[in-house]
């Protein structure tokens, strides 16, 4: 077990795509459980591998309140989207203290490998299905500041130099 270094948006490292696993083997499984650490300590309810500077198609998920209910995918796609859209506040581990609404499909439906290579099909609602489109356009090189307007993402990257400057 380890935990791993976030990278902090604007790192040019989180606009990276991330490739396929070609092999869920014991150095993904590694992955996953280094990642589901990480995304524990911090703490938050999801994490994209691409946020630990690792370019494969890797998520850790867990919106339970009992924080015991933990989902990997790995090589996720995204079968189905609502045409119902829905605003909700997003945040993320890699711009810490930014708070903004984003507009999401309501509902979706995933497929994925789970942790031991079997594939299975989940449909989302609510916080996972906010959760699982934030997490999938981290492996797409997309940070979730990008949907708001360009005056905004000025000053949410000045605000995170000075933040990176501070440490
Ligand atoms: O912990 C997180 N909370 C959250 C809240 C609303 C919408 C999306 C998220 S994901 C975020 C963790 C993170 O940065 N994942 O990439
Ligand atoms: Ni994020």
């Amino acid at each position: 077990m380890a935990l791993l270094n976030i990278l902090n948006y604007p790192d040019k490292r989180l606009h990276k795509i991330a490739k396929p696993v070609e092999a869920v083997n014991d150095r993904i499984r590694r992955l996953v459980s280094d990642m589901a650490e990480t995304m524990y300590a911090a703490p938050g309810v999801g994490l994209a591998a691409t946020q630990v500077d690792v370019h494969e198609r890797v998520i850790v998920i867990d919106v339970s309140e009992t924080h015991d209910e933990l989902q990997a995918f790995i090589n996720p796609e995204i079968l189905w989207s609502s045409d119902e859209k829905k605003l909700s506040e997003e945040g993320c581990l890699s711009v810490p203290g930014i708070y903004d609404d984003v507009e999401r499909a309501e509902k979706v439906r995933v497929r994925a490998l789970n942790e031991k290579g079997e594939t299975f099909e989940l449909d989302c609602e609510g916080l996972l299905a906010v959760c699982i489109q934030h997490e999938m356009d981290h492996l797409m090189g997309r940070v979730f500041v990008e949907y708001l307007s360009s005056l905004k993402q000025t000053r949410i990257k000045s605000k995170m130099k000075k933040l990176a400057h501070a440490m």
